[in-house]
């Protein structure tokens, strides 16, 4: 049957179909009627960072502005050595940020391998609304972050540079990732107007190949989100997590009116099922959909998620696939 014919039959007309919701009118998009409160959730027990966004959306800031200031926490603590000034350096001793940030209307911006810059994720901010682009990466994010006003800084701490001078020892390189040391912050703030933003940021796995860069800035892996539906973020091993376009999965799966937890634990099984090897990594994902409703999955035990909301902070331990 032609696209046509089948069309008129089952009556969807052919404009409809340019209109991505009409698509799938579902039971999903009818909660946006109700005005949730603002939500602030991040991965893992990142409270100051949700409770910096929360508090700013319980003032009236935009999910923009909260996603982008409750992330830039965890890029300045310096106890943090996956995300921002601290984070450990590659096995050449660079530090190398990845960012990006999503807005309500569906914009993006985003920045990989970023030297000497402590926030990357307001230089993926920049990259969002003062470029046509959507990446920036390495020395020309360098020179761009520069002529938007940043300044350089050494993001090598001394306690990462001794920790980095321990591995060199070894030099055993290992695409295996400590599973509870996985502390990059991916972000989904809903504020008063029901708008969702989301934002990640890293400074990825630790020692990493020179160059390398995983999932955390990659619109789709580490972060997506559509502001009819919701937004989900990931965190762990970031080559699973790109390889199944992790963010992007969740998002499509709630559109079709699968609840954030389904969607994250259905993003997990597509890695449990086509890697052999997947008790050796942990991956995790947290969703919030449009209704303020929130899930969270991962391969291994010991990943949580932190939220604020309606003035209460907490930490959630998240349901997994393996119990240890
Ligand atoms: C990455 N997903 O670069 C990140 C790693 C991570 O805390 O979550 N680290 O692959």
């Amino acid at each position: 049957m032609k696209r046509r014919q089948f069309l008129q039959k089952t009556g969807i007309s052919v404009g409809a179909l340019s209109i991505s919701s009409s698509l799938f009118p579902l039971n999903i998009l009818e909660p946006m009627n109700i005005k949730p409160k603002p939500v602030a959730v991040a991965t893992w027990n990142f409270q100051n960072a949700t409770k910096k966004a929360g508090s700013m959306l319980e003032n009236g800031s935009s999910a923009l502005d909260a996603v982008e200031q409750g992330v830039m926490v965890e890029e300045a603590n310096l106890k943090n050595t996956t995300v921002g000034d601290g984070g450990a350096p590659d096995r050449d001793g660079n530090v190398t940020l990845d960012a990006c940030i999503m807005s309500p209307d569906g914009d993006a911006g985003a920045v990989v391998y970023l030297k000497e810059i402590a926030h990357p994720v307001q230089v993926a901010r920049k990259v969002m609304e003062e470029t046509p682009h959507v990446m920036l990466a390495g020395e020309g994010a360098l020179q761009f972050a520069i002529q938007q006003g940043f300044k350089k800084k050494n993001l090598l701490t001394e306690s990462s540079e001794r920790a980095w001078k321990v591995w060199l020892e070894h030099k055993e390189y290992r695409p295996i990732i400590n599973i509870e040391n996985h502390d990059t912050i991916g972000m989904l703030c809903m504020d008063d107007k029901g708008d969702i933003a989301g934002a990640c940021t890293t400074s990825g796995l630790s020692y990493k190949v020179n160059g390398r860069v995983g999932d955390s800035p990659i619109i789709g892996a580490g972060l997506f989100l559509d502001n009819e539906i919701g937004g989900a973020v990931g965190t762990g091993m970031g080559e699973a997590i790109m390889k199944s376009v992790g963010s992007f999965l969740i998002v499509e799966l709630m559109r079709q009116g699968i609840s954030p937890q389904d969607a994250c634990k259905e993003a997990v099984m597509r890695t449990v099922r086509k890697a052999p090897n997947y008790k050796d990594f942990q991956i995790a994902y947290v969703a919030l959909n449009k209704a303020g409703e929130i899930g969270s999955y991962c391969i291994h035990k010991g990943f949580s998620y932190a939220k604020f909301h309606e003035g209460i902070s907490s930490d959630n331990l998240s349901p997994s696939y393996l119990d240890s």
